[in-house]
C-alpha cells in the first residue's frame, strides 16, 4: 500500500466535510506545551505531569459548520525539545504550528527564534511559503512579566509570524482563539489551493539555498 501523502482526510458524504490536520506545539522545556494541549483537549489543567517520551499528540474535534468537522491532531514535543531541534520526521505533515515561550523567563523567548529556523528550514507549503505559525506568551497568569508586548510585537514582525497571543493554560485563557487563528489561516490557504494535497519537507538542497531564515 502507497504511503498517505495528504495532510488530510477529505469525506464528502453528502456535502459533508471531515478535515484531519496536523499541528506542532513547539517551544524550550517547561514553557507549558503539555498543558496547553492538555487543557485545549481535555479541558484539564494540572501542575505535575509525567514526562512523555516519543512522539505525543492529542486529538481535538471541532465542528467548524453545520458541513465541516475539522479533527485537530497536536503533537506536542514530549521530550525532544532537550535536543534543540526536531527530526524532519516530526514535522512531516504538519499545516501549522504554535511557538510557546514562558512569559516570566526571557531565556525561553530567546529559543523561539532557534525554533521558528528549525521549522521554516525544514517544512514549507507545497508552493515553497512558509506554514502559519502563532506566538503563544504562556503563563500570562504569572504577574510581572520578562518580555514586554512591545518586543513579542517587534519580533513577530520582524520574522513575519502573523498573530501572537498572551495564553494560560492555568486559567484557560486565549488557547481557543489562538487555535482558531491556525484554523482559519490553514483554511484559507487551502482554498486558494495551497494545501491541496500535502506539506513537503524541504530537501537538504533546499535548506541549503534558504539560510538565515530568522532575523537574527
Ligand atoms: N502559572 C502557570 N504555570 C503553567 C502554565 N502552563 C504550564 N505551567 C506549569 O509549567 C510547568 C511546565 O509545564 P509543561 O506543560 O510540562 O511544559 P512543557 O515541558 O513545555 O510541556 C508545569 O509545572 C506546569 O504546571 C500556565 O499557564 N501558568
Ligand atoms: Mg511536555
Amino acid at each position: 500500500m502507497k504511503p498517505r501523502r495528504d495532510s488530510d482526510v477529505l469525506l464528502s458524504k453528502f456535502g459533508h466535510k471531515e478535515l484531519l490536520f496536523k499541528f506542532l506545539v513547539i517551544g524550550d522545556y517547561g514553557v507549558g506545551k503539555t498543558a496547553l494541549v492538555r487543557r485545549y483537549t481535555e479541558g484539564r489543567y494540572t501542575s505535575n505531569y509525567k514526562i512523555t517520551i516519543g512522539a505525543d499528540f492529542a486529538i481535538k474535534t471541532l465542528d467548524w459548520d453545520p458541513l465541516t468537522k475539522i479533527n485537530l491532531q497536536l503533537w506536542d514535543v514530549a521530550g525532544h525539545e532537550r535536543f534543540g531541534y526536531m527530526t524532519r520526521v516530526y514535522y512531516k505533515y504538519a499545516v501549522a504550528a504554535a511557538l510557546v515561550f514562558d512569559i516570566s523567563r526571557i531565556a525561553t523567548f530567546q529559543s523561539i527564534r532557534k525554533w521558528l529556523c528549525d521549522l521554516r528550514e525544514k517544512l514549507t507549503l507545497p508552493d515553497g511559503s512558509n506554514i502559519p505559525v502563532v506566538l503563544l506568551a504562556n503563563k500570562c497568569d504569572i504577574p510581572c512579566p520578562a518580555i514586554s508586548t512591545e518586543q513579542i510585537a517587534k519580533f513577530c514582525k520582524e520574522n513575519n509570524i502573523g498573530a501572537w497571543f498572551a495564553t494560560s493554560a492555568k486559567e484557560n485563557t486565549n488557547i481557543d482563539v489562538a487555535m482558531r487563528y491556525l484554523v482559519e489561516n490553514v483554511l484559507k490557504i487551502k482554498f486558494d489551493g495551497g494545501i491541496c494535497e500535502s506539506v513537503r519537507l524541504r530537501d537538504k538542497l533546499t535548506i541549503r539555498e534558504h539560510t538565515g531564515c530568522c532575523k537574527l
